[in-house]
Order: C-alpha cells, then structure tokens, then sequence
C-alpha cells in the first residue's frame, strides 16, 4: 500500500484553513490539523472537517455527458469537448464571436482564472467574460478602487491583537468566518475594547456587552453619513491625516450634513444615543478597524454604501497604523485572487485595465498577440444572461458557477439558460444550472489539481495536487482542450499550473497588482506571500497605504454619498424586508456541501426566519408554514424563530433556489451587483397543501408557489 500526505487548504471560505490530507493507494483516508496554518492557525469548521468528503463521493461526475434527444447521457471525453467546441464554433460563425459568453467563479485557482481570462479573449474571440464575484466583492472592489486605487484588503487581520474598535458592518461572522474572526473579536472585548455590530440581525457571534446598531435593512449609507457629521461635530477629524493624505473631504461632509442624529433616527431607526456612541467610540481612539460583508454591499446602492463606510474611516486616520484599517471581507477561497487575473468583464490579468492602451499593449505583447486581437470589456454576470434572454448571446460556457440557484430572480434566470442555443457547464457534480446543459463535463475539486490562492487577506498561498483526478482530465485539460479545438492550442501550451504561474508573474510585473516576485518555492517555505511583491528578494506588502495610495498622486479619495431609496422599497402591499444570507453548514448554492451527510442533516432546506412578535403579529403558529411573496414571485417555507432580528425584517438561507425566486435581477449601476440584502415581501400563514418540488434529496419541504405580477 502506498501512503502519502498531503499539505492543502480548505475549498470553500476565504480563510482557506489549511489541512493535511492522507490518502492510501491514491484514496483519501483522512485530514489532519495544521496547527501553525497561516490565520486560522489549525482550525477547522464542519465544513472543513469534512471538505474531503465532497473528492470520491458517489454523486461526482466521472463521465463527460451530452444531451442527446433532450437527455444527457455520457459520452466519451472527445465526442463532448467536439461537441462543446463545435457549439461555440456554430454559433460564433452565424453571429460574430459575441453570440458566445463565459461565466465562472472565484473558488478557482489563480492559474484556472488566468487560463479562462485568456481563453474567452484568444479562443472564444468574446468580449463576454465575467464571474460570480460579481454577486459578492463587486461593490467593495469597485469602492476601495474609487478610494484608495487598489482592490484589496488594506490591513492583515492579525492586526485585530491590535484594535481598540471593531467595527462590524453586515458580517456575519459566526457562520461565515467562523475560524480566528470570532477569536480576535473576543480578545479586543478581554482587552477591553469594543465591537461595535451594525447589522438588521444579531448573529451569534454579537454579546450583550457590544454595541448592536439594528439598522433597518439598506440604510447603512444614512448611519454613516449621519457618523460622520457627528464625529466632524465631536472634534475627531483627524485633520493633519485628511490634509496630507487624502483629497475630497470638504464636499463629503457637505454631503454628510443633512443626517443629523434625528434623522439618522427617523429614516434608518438608530436610537440617537447609540449613533452618539457609536461617534464616540470610533472617534475617539486612533486604533479602529471596520470589518464589511455583503450586508452594506449587496444592495443597489453598494458601492455607495461602501464608500461612505471608508469617508469615516478615512476621516478618523484610520488608516495604515496599528490596529486600524477599512477591511472587506472576501467570501470565497480565491474570491481575492478571482477578482485578479482577467475574468472580469473589463479587466485584463494582474489587475490591469481593459480599457488603457498601455494595459493592453503590455499583455498584448506577453500573450504574442497585436493590442486590437484582445476584445473590449463586455458585459457582466447578469447582464450576460439578460443578453441570453434576449438572443444576443445564444452559447454560454460556465465553469464554477450555479446561477440557476445563485443569480437573482432564478426562475427568469431558468428561462434564460433554456433559450441559449448551446450550454456547457464544467462542474465536479450535476448542478441546477447543468441540467440545462446540452454539454456537461466533469470538473476538478480542489484536491484534484495543483495551483495558488490568494486568501481574503491578499496573501498568496500553493495548493498541492492530492489525487488523481477522478474523471481522468482535471480543468485545465478541459480548457486546453477547448481550446485546442477551437484553434488557439498555441496560447494554451503551458505543461504545468507551474508554467501558468510563470506566465503570470511575467504579466503582472510592473503592473497593479505585482506578483512577479513571488515563486512557488516561497510559498512552500513561508506563511504565503502578500502582493505587491515586485521582486525576489522583496517581503511581500501585508499593510498596505502605509505612506501612499496606490492612485497616482497617492491620496485617497473622499466621495460625497447621496443616499438613495431601494428601488424594491417597502409600501402598503410589500411591508417587510426580506434579507439574505449564510448557514454555516451550507456552502453557497451547496452543490457541493448539499451532498456531505453531515452537513445536511445540520442544514437540510430553505426556511425563513421571523421575530416571533412578528410571527404572533401575522398570527404564524409554530408549525405553520410561511408564504412569502415578492415583487418577483411567491414561495412557500416553514420558519423558525429568532429574536435577534428587527420586527420588519425576514431572513432566508440563501443555499436553495426558494431564496433567489423572490429576489429582483436590478443591479447597483457603479458596480453591477444585484440587491441580494433587500427584497420588500409580504407573508401570510400558509397551511395550504401544495406540491413539493423535487431537488436532489436534500428532504427539502420548500414550494414555489406560483409567479406574482409586477
Ligand atoms: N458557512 C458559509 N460561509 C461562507 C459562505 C457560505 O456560503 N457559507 N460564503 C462565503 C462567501 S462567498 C461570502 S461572500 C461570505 C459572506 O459573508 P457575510 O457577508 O458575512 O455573509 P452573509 O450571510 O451574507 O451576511 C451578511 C450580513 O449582513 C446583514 N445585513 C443584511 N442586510 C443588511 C443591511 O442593509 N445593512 C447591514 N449593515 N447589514 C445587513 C445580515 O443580517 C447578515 O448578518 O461568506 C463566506 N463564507
Ligand atoms: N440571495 C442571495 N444570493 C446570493 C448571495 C446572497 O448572499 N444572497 N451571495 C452571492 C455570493 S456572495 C456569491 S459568491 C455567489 C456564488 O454563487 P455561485 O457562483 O453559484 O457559487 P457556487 O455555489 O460556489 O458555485 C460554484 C459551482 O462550481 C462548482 N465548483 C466548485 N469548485 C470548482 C472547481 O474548482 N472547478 C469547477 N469546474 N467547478 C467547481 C460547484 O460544485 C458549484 O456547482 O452567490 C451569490 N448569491
Ligand atoms: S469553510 Fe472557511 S472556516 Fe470553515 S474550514 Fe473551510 S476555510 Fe475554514
Ligand atoms: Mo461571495
């Protein structure tokens, strides 16, 4: 028997916890802690613990599949890649390269999103490229760029020993970071400091000696401006920091001026003292760090409410010294690295824009190929699938991505994968999405190649091939061979990740995002490396904006925040807000957490959770079911209480695809991010029989119920 171990990092959040995995004879037997693994420093939440799980599970796709008189049965790997390339190939013949569009993910490694950066621009000839980051760091990505001229976090989270003020904005730590977060927010209370949670819902991670700000769903850019104003009348602008470091603070005052505390009451419901407080503590001290999700983020008005999140932060200084730092919190394992190398609609690898000549010629000349071969930006995620709808683009490629559970309004999003002309999705298991494939072919798991990440910190980390994969080609084969097909093999003849990774470096050196001095080698012996990392001698950058910004003139910016009402909003026939989120046993559209045993008997289907005076109120008993509608549709869920959240606020795991059926497809226009946070619903009891609806068997007792009208 042959035994080895294997040094590797979990595949789901962005702690990227690291693990040991043993296998005998190629199998995997079983995980081991790493105690000293970089952040989570050992670790583990159920999810990890049982992570390996998902590698030689019986559900996993060992066979390529095509559909064939409306059915997908398997097929060998050459007639499904002929057929996946010969689709694209049709279809970009009788209308322009375009027609075809690739969708795909942030749990990919950094090489795989490089790969297919360049693969929808050499091979598929499309502008279309984009990824499910969109649904989560877009609003924070495009806010720190407006801000500071970089997309990452600016600050290691070790930096929390440090911090007097935490302050956290619609984080849901104890399920979604529930590894060394709910640690470092424990040790700032032991050292007497303060966590400050501004959140509709109180998660279990808040304690009765925080300061819990209930805000009313999408509200957080009046709560912020109105802290401004209140900390500018306190005295605590820290005016030497705003005067040399940044520019544009006048006008975001001005703009913060109208919410006094009052208003700030009236319109967000924040109790005047708790704002006064809140004022209090971040102003006065010089070591705060602000800790965002996607709460402030997944809203129409995102971006701008990330940036007036950073107005106080910047405000205060606190910025770039001990225990301080504005901090997004990325979700998925590469959700940092994902939104790095190219798969983003306007962006070329490293970082570097789509639209500046320079930017292009640069990769341009590293890829062998003239700057006007490389399309222009083109659409992102939703918009993408809105073009499917309307039959502008018929061929879609998604690979790591389930948007028939995931994207907003499922059931338009079900219509749009039927009217594509040609579907292929790349995926370890059969997806919601996959079912309207007309070609499937099995993906990797994380076990199953070899590659980096770079985690929420920005810190890069080498992820080791475990096992075989368990279909025989793994998904850089696939894309190798797509591209193959399509003509373009000499793009794609890199023999190795390793040589992906080499490429890499080459293309980002110099640039915005430099990892030209970061080597396998290094990752091996260190703790990772941080970017920008310019050499081989150089350290890597944990704090960044220490002496500058990364925009040219190296200041950051202020903007002037002009709040703005959901468009969704609440009124007389939709009077509760619907928000949405994590279960920590679930995984985002759970393809592949719904499958471990554990998991699910922990977190087996969608419910919703009321306050239980809002449940008496609505006359809701105990084993009732819930019957929520939207402006989008109707469903129906049994529920559970919790005590934690506002009287007007429902919340819903977002894990099954009952969620993002009542969920609208607008977008903030900064960022294209879809308003996840805030859907306006009514409820009413519901003891109706109705027809359960079949899905995987995850024993889910959910309906959806029928299609409102808009
Ligand atoms: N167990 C588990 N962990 C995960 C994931 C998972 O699927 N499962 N996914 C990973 C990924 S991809 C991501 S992006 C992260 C997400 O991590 P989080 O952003 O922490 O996760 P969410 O559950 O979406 O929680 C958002 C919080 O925002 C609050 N909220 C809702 N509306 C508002 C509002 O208007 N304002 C404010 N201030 N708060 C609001 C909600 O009550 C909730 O507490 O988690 C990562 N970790
Ligand atoms: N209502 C609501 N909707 C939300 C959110 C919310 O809070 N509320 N959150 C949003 C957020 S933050 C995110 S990040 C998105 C995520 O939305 P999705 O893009 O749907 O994310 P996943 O469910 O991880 O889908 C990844 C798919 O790829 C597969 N996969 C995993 N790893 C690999 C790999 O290495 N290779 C290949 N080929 N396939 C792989 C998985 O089996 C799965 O089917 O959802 C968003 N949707
Ligand atoms: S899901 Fe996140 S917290 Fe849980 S083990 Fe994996 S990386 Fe760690
Ligand atoms: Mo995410």
């Amino acid at each position: 028997m042959t035994r080895s171990t294997t040094r590797t990092h979990c595949p789901y959040c962005s702690l990227n916890c690291g693990f040991d995995l043993r296998t005998e004879d190629g199998v995997i037997v079983d995980l081991d802690r790493w105690k000293q693994s970089p952040l989570t420093q050992g670790g583990l939440c159920v999810k990890g613990t049982t992570a390996h799980e998902q590698v030689d599970h019986e559900d996993r796709l060992r066979s390529p599949l095509v559909k064939r008189n409306g059915r997908l049965v398997e097929a060998t790997w050459d007639e499904a890649l002929d057929a996946a390339a010969a689709g694209f190939r049709t279809i970009a013949e009788a209308h322009g390269p375009d027609a075809n569009a690739l969708l795909s993910g942030g749990s990919l490694t950094n090489e795989k999103v490089y790969l297919l950066g360049k693969f929808a621009r050499l091979a598929m000839r499309t502008r279309h490229v984009d990824y499910n980051g969109r649904f989560c760091m877009a609003a924070a990505g495009k806010a720190n760029m407006m801000a500071f001229g970089a997309d990452r976090m600016m600050t290691p989270l070790d930096e929390l020993r440090n911090a007097e003020v935490v302050v956290v904005i619609g984080a849901h730590i104890s399920a979604a970071f529930p590894v060394a977060l709910p640690k470092y927010l424990n040790l700032v209370r032991r050292t007497g400091g303060t966590v400050i949670v501004v959140d509709p819902r109180a998660g279990r991670f808040v304690k009765p000696e925080d300061l819990h700000i209930a805000l009313e769903p999408g509200t957080d850019a009046i709560f912020f401006n109105g802290l401004l104003r209140e900390i500018a009348r306190r005295g605590y602008i820290d005016r030497n920091f705003v005067n040399t470091r940044t520019t544009g603070f006048e006008e975001a005052l001005a703009s913060a001026l109208p919410f006094d505390p009052e208003t700030v009451q009236r319109i967000a419901d924040v109790p005047i003292a708790a704002l006064e407080q809140a004022a209090e503590l971040i102003g006065g001290t010089t070591r705060c760090m602000f800790l965002h999700g996607r709460g402030p983020e997944q809203q129409l008005s995102g971006t701008s409410n990330v940036l007036s999140i950073i107005n106080v932060g910047l405000a205060c200084g606190h910025v770039g010294r001990p225990g301080a730092g504005v901090n997004m919190l990325t979700g998925q394992r590469n959700g940092q690295g994902g939104r790095e190398w190219g798969q983003r609609c306007d962006q070329l690898p490293a970082g570097r824009s789509i639209r500046d000549p320079k930017h292009r010629r640069t990769v341009a000349a590293r890829w062998g190929v003239e700057p006007h071969d490389i399309p222009d930006a083109g659409d992102s995620y939703v918009e993408i699938l809105d073009a499917a709808g309307r039959r502008e683009v018929r061929g879609l490629l998604s690979i790591c991505t389930n948007m028939a559970v995931s994207a907003p309004d499922v059931r338009r999003v079900d219509e749009q994968l039927a009217s594509l002309d040609h579907l292929v999705v790349v995926d370890p298991f059969l997806s919601e999405s996959a079912r309207h494939a007309d070609v499937v072919l099995p993906g990797s798991t994380f076990a199953e190649e070899a590659g980096t990440i770079t985690t929420l910190e920005g810190r890069v980390i080498r992820i080791d091939q475990v096992v075989a994969p368990v279909a025989g080609v793994d998904d850089m084969g696939i894309i190798r061979a797509l591209a193959a097909r399509l003509g373009a093999a000499d793009h794609f003849a890199h023999e190795s990740p390793a040589a992906v990774f080499d490429e890499m470096r080459a293309v980002s050196a110099g640039g915005p995002i430099d990892y030209s001095g970061i080597t396998l080698d290094r990752l091996r012996r260190d703790d990772g490396v941080f970017w920008p990392c310019p050499s081989l001698d150089h350290p890597g950058t944990p704090q960044l904006y220490r002496e500058r910004f990364a925009h040219a003139d190296g200041l950051a910016r202020f903007h002037p925040i002009v709040p703005t009402e959901p468009l969704d909003s609440v009124d007389d026939g939709y009077p509760i807000v619907l928000t949405t989120g994590r279960l920590l046993a679930q995984f985002l559209s759970a393809n592949q957490t719904g499958r471990i045993e554990r998991l699910q008997k922990v977190a087996p289907g969608p419910y919703v959770e009321l306050h239980p005076e809002t449940a008496r109120a609505y006359s809701i008993s105990k084993d009732d079911r819930v019957r929520i509608t939207s402006r989008q549709a109707t469903v129906d869920v049994p529920w559970r209480s919790n005590r934690g959240l506002r009287y007007d606020t429902l919340f819903m795991p977002y894990h099954w695809p009952e969620c993002n059926v009542l969920v609208s497809a607008d977008l903030d226009p900064l960022s294209k991010i879809p308003g996840f946070k805030y859907t306006a619903v009514r409820i009413e009891s519901s003891r109706a029989e109705i027809d359960l609806r079949e899905r995987r068997d995850t024993g889910s007792s959910a309906a959806i119920v029928s299609e409102s009208k808009k």
